[in-house]
C-alpha cells in the first residue's frame, strides 16, 4: 500500500556533493517527498559502520541545484540511523541508497557503505533499496536514478519481507540499450587485489592492500552476469547470513570432545 505521498530518505556512500545523489534524488522526487541526509565525506568500502567512539555533527546544506539537504561526519549507516532515531521528523516509508559510483556485485555488499546504508533501514525495520552503476568513468547517472526510483517505487506499492532489501546494479549504457530486467542471486567476485609494501621517511613499513577492478565469474542467474549483459540486476539480500545448508553437518563436528581444556586458573 503506498501512502498518498511517501516520505523517502536519500542517502549515499560517495559523499553529499557526489553526482549519483543529485541524480537519484531528482528520480525520487517522483515518488513523493524527499528528504536527503548523507555524509559530508566519501566512505566507499567503508562496510557496516557503527559510530561508536565520536560524536556525529549534522549540518544544513544545499546540493549543486539549490536542494536543501543535510550532510553528517558519520558513515552512511550513521546517516540512516541518525535518520530514523529523529533528525528527520515524521515517518519514512523508504530509504533509497545511492546511486553509487562503481558497481556492487557478489561480495562487494560486505564492503559496500552504499548497500550496507540500505542494511541500516532494514535493521530499523524500514524499506531499503541501493542502486549502484557499474562504471568509474561515466558521470551520466540518469539512468541508473530512474531505475533505482522504479524498483523503490514496486517496494512501496508492494512492501517487502522483513530482513529483505533490494539491491540494484545497472549497467552503462543509455536507457534504450538496457536489455530489460533480472532478478538475481549474488555472484562471486574475483578480486585482484595485491600487496605493495613502501617505507616511510622514518623507515618503517608500510602497506597498500590494492588491484586492477574486480572481476567475477559470469554465472546465467547471478548480478555479475545480468550486468555483464547490460541488465539491470535486481538481487534481494537478507540480514540473516545463517548458513542454512551448513547445520545439519555441523551438529556431527562433536564440538565439545575432550583434548582442548581451558587453562589452570581460569574462571576460578
Ligand atoms: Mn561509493
Amino acid at each position: 500500500m503506498t501512502p498518498d505521498r511517501p516520505h523517502i530518505l536519500v542517502t549515499n556512500d560517495d559523499g553529499i556533493r557526489a553526482p549519483g545523489l543529485l541524480a537519484l534524488k531528482n528520480a525520487c522526487s517522483r515518488l513523493g517527498k524527499v528528504t536527503i541526509l548523507a555524509p559530508a565525506r566519501n566512505w566507499s568500502a567503508s562496510g557496516h559502520v557503527k559510530t561508536m567512539h565520536k560524536p556525529l555533527r549534522v549540518e544544513e546544506v544545499l546540493l549543486d541545484d539549490g536542494t536543501p539537504a543535510l550532510s553528517t561526519t558519520g558513515a552512511p549507516s550513521d546517516a540512516v540511523a541518525l535518520a530514523l532515531l529523529g533528525i528527520i521528523s515524521g515517518p519514512i516509508d523508504l530509504v533509497v541508497s545511492g546511486v553509487n559510483e562503481g558497481a556492487n556485485l557478489g561480495h562487494d555488499v560486505t564492503y559496500s557503505g552504499t548497500v550496507t546504508a540500505a542494511m541500516e533501514a532494514t535493521i530499523f525495520g524500514v524499506e531499503a533499496v541501493a542502486v549502484s552503476l557499474d562504471s568509474r568513468e561515466s558521470d551520466d547517472f540518469s539512468v541508473a536514478a530512474m531505475w533505482g526510483a522504479r524498483v523503490g517505487r514496486a517496494v512501496l506499492e508492494r512492501g517487502l519481507p522483513r530482513d529483505v532489501l533490494l539491491n540494484v546494479n545497472v549497467p552503462p549504457v543509455s536507457a534504450d540499450r538496457i536489455a530489460g530486467v533480472k532478478i538475481t542471486r549474488m555472484g562471486l567476485r574475483i578480486y585482484r587485489d595485491e600487496l605493495t609494501e613502501r617505507v616511510d621517511p622514518r623507515g618503517r613499513p608500510y602497506y597498500w592492500i590494492v588491484g586492477p577492478e574486480p572481476t567475477g565469474v559470469e554465472d546465467e542467474g547471478t548480478d555479475i552476469w545480468a550486468v555483464a549483459n547490460d541488465y539491470v540486476s535486481v538481487t534481494p539480500i537478507q540480514l540473516d547470513l545463517t548458513a542454512h545448508r551448513f547445520i545439519d553437518c555441523l551438529h556431527d563436528w562433536d564440538l565439545a570432545r575432550d583434548g582442548v581444556e581451558p587453562d589452570e586458573g581460569t574462571f576460578r
